[in-house]
């Protein structure tokens, strides 16, 4: 063998090196990083059936690397020769299927526990938050089962509760996904599927639709926020008190109240407690009741400042490419800068004019910098 073949191959693995020591095992959205049992448990198995193959890696490895160098051709004649011919080993043909079904059981037994134990229909009880989940093209909407109301991108729970949350889609196939704490699960249209979760230490999860669904797929994400009780009790209120929003002494707050109905948005967007008395908005459509006390905008692809969401008024398209929300000022309107800023103002008080609402503790992202 030449001494410059191996140097390239010795180089070649070299410098695969910083490639993989570059993995993340952690992260936002890291599978083997979890954050509640659920994701404990899939992770568990997931690297128990890893070191199960490295033996089998190793020994086939081992056998291919000693065939190779053992009977290597050394010479002219040894390659014209015919190797020695063995048919049906009865020891080898025992041993190779003895071995695999081994293996296999291994594998199995802890698959099947743990899906038994993960994945099995649960009905939501008093001590659980149930949540009925609804996949659209390119959003989220939760509804709170027990407390009904209705928000949209952000799913905010409380640490330690099992949360219970059935799926649904309006329109193509979506998938759940909130990788630190639980396996993916799909949004079927008429089908009730169904995943639950507990979330251990408050924080701000990463979820992602993990189905191709058109379009603006890989911008359909959303969040799941785990608060401690008191917080959680505190944002539950805040929406069951939006009915009853005040008037803002504020006159740029109610100039953009005032600019929501003549630009019409609450013609899709349902907002508590808008106008008291007033119904708007329409289920198909994100519910901005409390937009203020959300930290996210366009379905948690961007943070929710007064710089983004005006950004995304003046043009949804920009943000997030192929979306179903339409631009609603044209480019040469002299009042649009003027009517966005009144309107952001009045999206940004909803929600944080209230009581405590102000001061929610949002825990860090999880896994992130
Ligand atoms: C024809 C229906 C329609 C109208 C009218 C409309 N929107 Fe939207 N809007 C949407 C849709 C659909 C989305 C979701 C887009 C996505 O994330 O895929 C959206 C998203 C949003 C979001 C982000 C919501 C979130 O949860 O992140 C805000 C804020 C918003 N719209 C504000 C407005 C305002 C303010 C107006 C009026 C100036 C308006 N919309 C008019 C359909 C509409
Ligand atoms: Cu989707």
């Amino acid at each position: 063998m030449h001494v410059r073949r191996w140097l390239q191959r010795g180089l070649a693995i070299a410098a695969s090196v910083p490639l993989i020591a570059a993995c993340e095992f952690s992260g936002p959205q890291s599978a083997l990083d979890p954050a509640g049992p659920v994701a404990q448990a899939q992770r568990d198995l997931f690297v128990w059936t890893l070191w199960l193959s490295v033996p089998v890696m190793v020994g086939v490895f081992g056998v291919l690397l000693y065939s190779v160098l053992r009977f290597r051709a050394k010479n002219a004649e040894d390659e014209r020769a015919i190797p020695h011919q063995t048919h049906g080993n009865f020891k080898l043909e025992i041993a190779w299927t003895i071995i695999p079904v081994i293996l296999v059981i291994l594998v199995a037994v802890p698959t099947v526990r743990t899906i038994f134990s993960t994945e099995q229909r649960v009905e939501a009880g008093p001590d659980d938050l149930a949540v009925h989940a609804t996949g659209y093209q390119w959003w989220f909407k939760f509804d709170y089962l027990d407390h009904g109301f209705t928000t949209a991108n952000e799913l905010i729970i409380p640490v330690g509760t099992r949360v219970v949350v059935s799926l649904d889609s309006a329109d193509v196939l979506h998938s759940f996904w909130v990788p630190n704490l639980a396996g993916k699960r799909d949004m079927i249209p008429n089908n009730d599927n169904q995943v639950w979760f507990v979330a251990d230490a408050p924080g701000t999860y990463y979820g992602q639709c993990a189905e191709l669904c058109l379009g603006a797929h890989a911008y359909m994400r959303f969040r799941v926020i785990a608060m401690e009780q008191p917080d959680y009790d505190r944002w539950i209120a805040s929406f069951q008190n939006a009915a009853a929003q005040p008037v803002s002494a504020d006159p740029l707050v109610e100039r953009g109240r005032a600019l929501v109905a003549q630009k019409g948005c609450v013609a899709c967007h349902a907002i508590d407690g808008y106008r008291p008395g007033t119904e708007v908005g329409n289920p198909d459509f994100p519910s901005l009741t409390n937009f203020g006390l959300r930290t996210t905008v366009g379905a948690a692809i961007a943070d929710n400042t007064p710089e983004n969401l005006a950004a995304w008024l003046r043009d949804p398209q920009a943000m997030k490419p192929g979306n179903y929300m339409p631009t609603l000022w044209r480019a040469d309107d002299p009042n649009r800068e003027d009517e966005i800023e009144a309107i952001v103002a009045y999206l940004l008080s909803l929600g944080r004019d209230g009581q405590a609402s102000g001061q929610l503790t949002l825990g860090g992202i999880h896994g992130g910098q």
